[in-house]
């Protein structure tokens, strides 16, 4: 299990200040006092985004400061309000007050929102303190300060993409290269006895957390090798990618037993949008490359070198259109939503 944490810095504005101001008409020498109230300060929320998938935005940008409210005016013009800043998380993700350690949310519902520091109340203006006695107040309040918090963060990260192959297919190779998890690698099989836990961060907006797998081997679901029971993290990934060695003797093979092991776990993974990806081209004849997979009979498969980086960067562009598709709101629910003034 990997936990993403990061620490925020919350303030909200504060508010805007009352106005001194008196009514200047003709004919009225002396009017009344006008001076509006100040608007009030931004407030910051945190937001539960499904669009969201880790806390990496969070930890390069762990500082949030809503603006503050406008003064206000003559004319009982009252100032503008500082706009709500909003700060979109993961779903899952746990806020607590880093000071005191009180648990503030658990926002695991979609768009559930928590006000992580309330903006200040405008100031009043000088309108408001005019009393049969008093006349021309020349008293306005200064706005009120917003709340400011450092709060704590966290998510149990769940893998969107889960690696899956037979021992040996350069699975934890590929996560380290793609994500800053050090899993451990070696040339015999079975190196990786439990999931390890990375996140991809293609730009700032397409990032996806990936899992690598201990190898499956024909049988696995009669508990050969290290059997099945480490499948049931894949459960809950949203798309797999099936790594296959390309210098294996037969890779279509290779490919069809893990489907095959798959299916026997469950009908739910062997259905999951999958990426066939051959891997270790660098080990190729020069110049077989490209044509591989249509040679090995996988023409749909992507092929990859973990150590030359050759292949990557369009594996993760796929995985991250096969994570876009499944995302994407069945065509019908979208219609009823739309419906909905
Ligand atoms: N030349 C070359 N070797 C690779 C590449 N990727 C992985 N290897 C090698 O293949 C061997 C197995 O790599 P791992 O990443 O440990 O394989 P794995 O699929 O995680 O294996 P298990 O954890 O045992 O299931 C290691 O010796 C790696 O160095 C690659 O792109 N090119
Ligand atoms: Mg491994």
């Amino acid at each position: 299990m990997l936990v993403d944490v990061a620490r925020l810095h919350v303030i909200a504005g504060r508010g805007g200040r009352g106005a001194v101001s008196f009514r200047r008409e003709k004919y009225v020498p002396k009017g009344g006092p006008d001076g509006g109230d100040g608007g009030r300060g931004g407030s910051v929320w945190l937001r539960a985004d499904p669009q969201v998938r880790t806390l990496l935005d969070c930890r390069e940008h762990p500082r949030y400061r809503a603006p503050s409210g406008g003064a206000g005016s003559g004319n009982n013009r009252t100032g503008k309000d500082g706009e709500d800043l909003i700060v979109p998380v993961p779903l899952g993700t746990v806020v607590k007050d880093a000071e005191t350690g009180e648990m503030l949310a658990d926002l695991t519902a979609l768009g559930e929102t928590l006000l992580a520091a309330r903006g200040g109340r405008g100031g009043r203006g000088n309108a408001r303190f005019a009393t049969p006695t008093r006349q021309a107040p020349r008293r306005a309040d200064p706005g009120e300060e917003g709340e400011e918090r450092r709060l704590e963060v966290e998510l149990k990260l769940i893998a969107d993409v889960g690696l899956v192959g037979l021992p040996n297919a350069g699975k934890s190779t590929l996560l380290s290269r793609i994500t800053r998890a050090r899993p451990r690698i070696a040339s015999y099989p079975f190196t990786t006895l439990e999931p390890n836990l990375g996140i991809v961060s293609l730009d700032e907006e397409r990032q996806f957390v990936a899992a690598d797998l201990p190898g499956l081997i024909e049988g696995a679901h009669r508990g050969r090798g290290l059997g099945t029971q480490f499948l049931k993290h894949l459960e809950r990934t949203r798309a797999l990618a099936l790594l296959v060695d390309a210098t294996a003797e037969d890779p279509a093979r290779d490919a069809a037993t893990v489907m095959a092991e798959l299916a026997a776990y469950s009908h739910m993974l062997a259905e999951k949008p999958r990426r066939v990806v051959l891997t270790k081209a660098d080990l190729l004849p020069e110049g077989l490359h490209a044509g591989a997979p249509r040679r090995f009979g996988m023409s749909d498969a992507l092929i990859i070198s973990a150590h030359t980086g050759e292949g990557i960067k369009t594996l993760l562009d796929a995985l991250w259109r096969d994570l876009e598709r499944d995302a994407a709101p069945d065509p019908p629910k979208d219609r009823a939503r739309d419906q909905v003034p």
